[in-house]
This record gives C-alpha cells, sequence and structure tokens, in this order.
C-alpha cells in the first residue's frame, strides 16, 4: 500500500516504556531545557542566574520520542521529563506553547511526580488541572500549556498528540500564562 491522502503508510510497530520511571529506552530524539534556556520566563531573574551559575546550567526538563511523520492521521507520542525546583518562591515549569495547528488536542498521562497543568486561550481563559500519578489531563483544542511541578520528584507524564501539531511558543515568554505557582509558607498558593 502506497501512502494515502498525504499520510506516510507505516507498518505496526511497539516499543517498552517502564511506567514506574518513565524510561522510553528506543527513542531516538532526546530534547534537553537547561536552566538557561528558560531566561526570560521566571519572575525571580537573579534566583534563575544563581541557579545557572551555582549547579553549572543544570538540564530544566528533558523530552524523549521516537519521531513518527509530522503528518495528518498520524499520532507523536513522548515522556515529558520536568526536575523538581524552584526559582525563588516559584516552582519549575516547561515553556508552555500552543500547538501552531490550534485546532489539535493531547493528553498527559502522569506517570510520576506531583503538579500541575497551567492552561489558557488567546481569549483570556484560564484553567489550572492537578496532575499526579494515575491522572490524564486532555488538553482541548486551543489551550496553550506548561506543566509545573510542585512535588519533590521529577514530574514525569506520557503525551500523546496529532503528529502535524506543532508548537508555537507564541507570546507565552513575554506574557505568560494568568497564572503561577508558588510556595509560599510551606503552602502551594496559584496567583
Ligand atoms: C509536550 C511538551 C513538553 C515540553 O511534549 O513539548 O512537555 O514542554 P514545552 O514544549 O512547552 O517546552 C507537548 O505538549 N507537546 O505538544
Ligand atoms: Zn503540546
Amino acid at each position: 500500500m502506497e501512502a494515502k491522502n498525504k499520510t506516510t503508510f507505516l507498518n505496526p510497530f511497539s516499543l517498552g516504556i517502564d511506567l514506574a520511571t518513565g524510561d522510553m529506552p528506543e527513542a531516538t530524539n532526546h530534547l534537553i531545557r537547561r536552566a538557561s534556556d528558560m531566561k526570560g520566563y521566571y519572575l525571580n531573574e537573579n534566583a534563575l542566574e544563581e541557579l545557572i551559575k551555582r549547579d553549572s546550567d543544570p538540564i530544566h526538563y528533558e523530552v524523549f520520542e521516537i519521531p513518527v511523520p509530522e503528518e495528518y492521521g498520524h499520532l507523536m507520542y513522548c515522556i515529558s521529563k520536568l526536575f523538581p525546583g524552584k526559582i525563588g518562591e516559584e516552582y519549575f515549569f516547561t515553556k508552555g506553547h500552543y500547538h501552531t495547528v490550534e485546532e489539535t488536542a493531547e493528553i498527559y498521562l502522569c506517570l510520576k511526580g506531583e503538579g500541575y497543568m497551567v492552561m489558557k486561550t488567546s481569549d483570556g481563559k484560564s484553567e489550572e488541572i492537578r496532575m499526579e500519578r494515575g491522572q490524564m489531563v486532555y488538553v482541548p483544542p486551543f489551550w496553550a500549556h506548561r506543566s509545573v511541578n510542585t512535588g519533590t520528584e521529577p514530574l514525569i507524564s506520557f503525551c500523546v498528540y496529532p503528529a502535524e501539531a506543532g508548537h508555537n511558543y507564541g507570546d507565552i515568554k513575554e506574557q505568560g500564562f494568568p497564572k503561577r505557582i508558588f510556595e509560599k509558607g510551606n503552602a502551594i498558593r496559584i496567583i
């Protein structure tokens, strides 16, 4: 069979994912974001600079994937692993993005750790949904999304989304999300 409607024909395959650790040994793509990649994202810029110096620009989060064609019909999937910690009082988070093809959703199944999925729409709606092991978050089309680690171990999720979705970091670096998540007086505060 040949490609149909511009969707590349593939043979079925399987791969292993360790549900306790999120390890995906056959992953061929490994995206690394370091603390220095997060400049401009956190409220306390000095605290981020201190972390970069003190810990020699540590890894902030990583994504492991085995790519499929970025075409309508295929599903991209990956493991997202966000380390725990704070920049000042603000919990570590991923940059966050809209999908370039805005009408594409995403499923995050949390395998380890705890935190929140922080989301917004371009017309001002905002949601924060708790993530913990065994909890699935459905990110509907049109919602920008960022994960935040409020725990003490890595926040690890298995993500699935339409392969043609693409990532649009858009206005998020400048405007962020309506809510940030802090630790204040030993409590998690969403402000
Ligand atoms: C995830 C994210 C991953 C890293 O795979 O790409 O958690 O976050 P950023 O892309 O915001 O840096 C996803 O949502 N893919 O669409
Ligand atoms: Zn996404």
